[in-house]
Order: C-alpha cells, then structure tokens, then sequence
C-alpha cells in the first residue's frame, strides 16, 4: 500500500475544443486525486513541435493521491484517451497531453515513466501554470522549487 503523495499534472492541448477537453481533464482527475487544485488556462506558443501547428493552451494541477506512478500514468494515459488521442508522430498535435511532472520526491527512469518530466524544467508553459498554485513543490533532482525554476527560465 503506498503512502498518500502529492502530485502534479501538466495539461496541454491544441487540437479541437481545448477548454473542453481540459474541463473534462479536471473532472476525472478530480475523482482520482485528493484535494485537487488546478491554475487557471495559458494560450502558449507551441514549443519544439514539428511543422506548424496551432496555439497551445496549457494548465497545471496538483492533488494527492494512495495510487502508485504507474497507476496514476495509467489513469492519465486513459483520461488521454477518452478525448481521443491520437499519436500520429512524435509531438504531433493532440486533443489532450497529461504529463506527470511530480510523484512527491519520487525519482523514476522506467520505460514510459521518467519522474520528474526530464524536461519540465526548461518548460515556461508548464512553470509558470504550475507556480500559480504550487510554487513550493520541490523537484527532488536540483532541490529547487517550482518558484525558483520559473524564475530560472524567466530571467
Ligand atoms: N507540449 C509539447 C511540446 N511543445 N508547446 C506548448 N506551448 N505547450 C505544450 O503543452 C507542449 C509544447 C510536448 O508534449
Ligand atoms: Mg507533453
Ligand atoms: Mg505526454
């Protein structure tokens, strides 16, 4: 059984009705965490993507939740699913990403499972959403806190 961990969930989409999809998101992620909370939506200029593509909206949340990360990265890949994700190729335009960027101070390097996000660092469109509600979550690997990372890629 494992202990109950806080956790956070980036959002991201830009392929049909974004704030339908995230609205959906939240409701079914709020039946599998406790106590979630969510930032409000960010339009972001896509990042490092293929080709060209349309404006992304972004979000964070953050919960606590007794699943373990691989249940909870089942749940996700689910949630994904029921808006209809599609991976055509990587980084291809989706209706729904739901990246785990913190397991609590958990460190993961599994196939399909690296925890933290290895790239959520560098990523403004998801520090600045999840600084608004959690700014003193710490990532386990630098020590630093999501405040301190924003204020890294911010200057
Ligand atoms: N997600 C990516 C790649 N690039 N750019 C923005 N603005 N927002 C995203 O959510 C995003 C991205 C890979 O998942
Ligand atoms: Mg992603
Ligand atoms: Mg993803």
């Amino acid at each position: 059984m494992d202990r109950i961990t806080s956790v956070a969930i980036a959002l991201g989409s830009n392929l049909g009705d974004r704030r339908a999809h995230f609205d959906y998101a939240l409701s079914r992620l709020g039946s599998i965490l406790r106590n979630i909370r969510a930032s409000t939506f960010f339009d972001t200029d896509p990042v490092d993507v293929p080709g060209r593509q349309p404006l992304f909206l972004n979000a964070a949340a953050v919960g606590e939740t007794a699943l373990s990360p691989d249940e909870l990265l089942e749940a996700l890949l689910e949630i994904e699913q029921e808006r209809g994700r599609e991976r055509p190729m990587p980084g291809a335009a989706r209706t729904l990403d739901l990246d785990l960027v913190l397991f609590g101070n958990r460190i993961l390097d599994e196939p399909g499972l690296v925890v933290p996000h290895p790239r959520f660092r560098s990523r403004r469109f998801v520090l600045e959403p999840l600084a608004e509600i959690a700014p003193d979550m710490v990532d386990p690997v630098t020590g630093k806190t999501v405040g301190e990372l924003l204020r890294l890629v911010t200057g």
